[in-house]
């Protein structure tokens, strides 16, 4: 399997201007290496990629490709609304050495099935670089068939799936018809869930902090010890149940806030965590890591 294992979707560090703090994205990488994550999922839902301008996605590409590139496998989700800007952003990331690029469907419009695949076709054919589809639909709004996936998956620049989607059943009916391609868990909350019904590992933004405790998961359940492996999922929960209770992007960066990598915010229209919501995360969360 060509992904196999945890792969963090980085966040994005914002300094007190609200500009991308490419010294803080270089210590939080190095913070994720040093734990073993097997790569890196750059400029995704976690990194707030629809709300960072053009120039801003490049630049976070080519920071983390500085640092961690021969170390991990590096995949870049350069998904846009539009066909021209998604191809020039992976046209960036194959010149950056990136292993793999990622998009979510083309969204906001309802684009027609075919002009979603006219999409995914024109980047694939305008780069050397194989494509994992980014299945989101609660996100997207867009939802596309296990048949309408699995047409993308027959080609084989089309390596693999990040299924963002509780329908496990659509899982296992992927790696059922396509074993040899990659399945990446997408909830977090629900990654031995995933492990079970065919994931191969799991592309996951609490892994920012936590990635271990998924690295152990993913250990115990190859293992075939699947109650530890539960247990752990079950601590895992707890933390992930108050990151959704207070924004989870807003307490993972508090989060790391608190254990010296300075994250500063999320960006508006996201609201800052109040005082009161980022004492109570803290006090539930940093016990149990
Ligand atoms: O990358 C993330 N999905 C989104 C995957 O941010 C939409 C997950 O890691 C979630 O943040 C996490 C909490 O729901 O599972």
């Amino acid at each position: 399997m060509l992904y196999k294992g945890v792969y963090t979707a980085l966040l994005t560090p914002f300094d007190e201007n609200d500009n991308v703090n490419t010294q803080e994205l270089v210590k939080l990488v190095e913070f994720n290496l040093k734990k073993g994550v097997d790569g890196f999922y750059v400029d995704g839902s976690t990194a707030e990629a629809f709300l960072l301008s053009f120039e801003e996605r490049k630049l976070i590409l080519k920071t983390v490709a500085d640092v961690a590139k021969g170390r991990c496998k590096l995949i870049a989700h350069i998904g846009c609304v539009s066909t021209k800007q998604a191809v020039e952003l992976a046209k960036y990331a194959e010149n950056l050495g990136y292993d793999a690029v990622s998009s979510v469907a083309p969204f906001y419009y309802k684009f027609s099935f075919d002009e979603i695949k006219n999409y995914y076709f024109t980047i694939v054919d305008s780069v050397n670089l194989p494509m994992i589809i980014y299945n989101i639909p609660t996100y997207s709004g867009v939802n596309m068939s296990v048949e309408q996936i699995g047409g993308f998956l027959k080609d084989e620049r089309f390596i693999g799936v990040k299924h963002t989607s509780t329908d496990y059943f659509a899982l296992r009916r992927f790696k059922t018809a396509f074993p040899d391609k990659t399945l990446c868990n997408g909830f977090d909350e629900t990654f031995l869930a995933g492990l079970s019904m065919g994931a191969d590992g799991a592309i996951g933004s609490t892994f920012n902090f936590m990635a271990e405790k998924f690295i152990k998961i993913q250990e115990l359940f190859d293992n075939n010890d699947v109650h530890a492996a539960a247990k752990l999922q079950e601590e895992v929960d707890i933390i992930i149940a108050a990151l959704c209770e207070c924004g989870v992007m807003q307490g993972e960066k508090a989060i790391l806030n608190h254990m010296g990598i300075n994250m500063g915010t999320t960006r508006a229209p996201f609201l800052p965590l109040s005082k009161e919501a980022e004492e109570k995360l803290i006090k539930t969360v940093m016990p149990l890591l």
